[in-house]
């Protein structure tokens, strides 16, 4: 194991933790941007560790296309290569291929697909995924899982459970950098609480590092995803790292760990920011709307971040859509927004203030589930 995991402090379910990783020690809850190619598009490094990123998340399979595993091994890790001092973990890349290339097919092997290269058919398998990991450095590397829609029902959500426990064996046996480097497991098993159970009960027995709960976010209720993850938190080991894949709007990073979740990842605060969509606390601010084009107010007046000390409102709406710089600009203050969300869940859970958190985000006018 290559992590500490010290709870600071408690509310009821919520947990406020410090995260030791190999390159950084982190606060949790936390928010993990994503950097798809090793970069999170349009912000450099130090930008990054201005807006007080802990950890970035890179993905094996777009890694593993371009510069290469290899490549990056050569030239020292992917630390090194994109200058980021800080943690970094990638995902195992089935859940990658299988969401964005729709020829992807999964078999006990591991998962085909036709490179996106020379359409060669290519296959991915749990020991290849841990291998390109080890290769690329990272504190934390995902486990190779079955990844099914929660919209689907029948046969495939059992037969992707009981797959992605047979691959975590292949994964642990696979792992050959275990001190330098956290594998987690991903629970699956769709919105059925009889296979989510049989599935945390395997993966704990395996004493890993940290888990994580996949197979969410994909179009399934608040209710259902909410449930499965209070199943999940419920039945995980209180002293490890608890990751739900896949999280990122505000509401649900609050509601996931009040019920006891530590770290998410989404492409929404950069996404939304690429569609001129800014993170506020009553919600979103679109800059492209008519409104925006003399209102001389920065995105928010209550942000601390340099585009909101620096820019208004009607510079960004000119900018968005004609110029990255646009983007780039959106993208510093939305994932300003969610470090600050992520320490304000830390500190005002240490404090005893986490209900007093909570009631001023529905004050904003977000709808708590409770
Ligand atoms: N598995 C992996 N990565 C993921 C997910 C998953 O289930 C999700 C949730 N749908 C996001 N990213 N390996
Ligand atoms: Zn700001």
């Amino acid at each position: 194991m290559a992590l500490r995991f010290e709870i600071l402090g408690r509310f009821n379910r919520a947990r406020a933790a410090q995260l030791t990783l190999p390159h950084f020690v982190c606060q949790t809850p936390l928010f993990m941007p994503v950097g798809t190619q090793g970069t999170i598009k349009g912000l450099a490094t130090n930008q990054l560790e201005e807006i007080g990123c802990q950890i970035i998340l890179g993905n094996t399979y777009h890694l593993a296309l371009r510069p290469t595993s290899e490549l990056i091994d050569e030239l020292g890790g992917l630390h090194q290569f994109m200058n980021w001092p800080r943690a970094l973990l990638t995902d195992s890349g089935g859940f990658q291929m299988v969401s964005l290339l729709h020829l992807a097919d999964i078999t006990e092997k591991g998962v085909t697909f036709q490179s996106p290269v020379d359409g060669k058919p290519m296959l991915l398998t749990p020991e290849e995924s841990i291998q390109i990991q080890n290769r690329i450095g990272a504190d934390i590397i995902m486990a190779l899982d079955d990844v099914v829609k929660t919209t689907i029902t029948g046969p495939r959500i059992e037969e992707a459970m009981y797959r992605t426990l047979r691959w975590i064996d292949r994964c642990i046996a696979a792992h050959k950098r275990p001190h330098e480097q956290n594998l987690f497991g991903i629970v699956q098993g769709g919105l059925d609480p009889v296979l989510r159970d049989i599935c945390v009960r395997g993966l704990v027995d395996r004493n890993l590092p940290g888990y994580a709960i996949g197979g969410l976010a994909g179009g399934e209720s608040k209710d259902s995803f909410w449930r499965v993850v209070a199943q999940c938190t419920a039945a995980l080991p209180e002293d490890k790292p608890r990751y739900v894949m896949g999280v990122g709007y505000p509401l649900d990073i609050v509601v996931c760990s009040a019920l006891g979740a530590d770290m998410y990842d989404c492409v929404y605060p950069t996404r939304t920011a690429r569609f001129g969509t800014a993170l506020v606390p009553e919600g979103v601010l679109k800059l492209k709307h008519n409104a925006m084009a003399d209102d001389t107010r920065p995105i928010d007046p209550t942000c601390a971040c340099m585009v909101c000390r620096t820019y208004s409102r009607a510079y960004i709406h000119c900018l968005v859509t004609k110029d990255a710089m646009g983007s780039q600009l959106l993208s510093y203050h939305n994932l300003y927004y969610m470090m600050k969300l992520s320490r304000d869940l830390h500190m005002s859970i240490i404090e005893g203030r986490f209900p007093d958190f909570l009631k001023v985000m529905s004050l904003n006018g977000y709808a708590m589930p409770w």
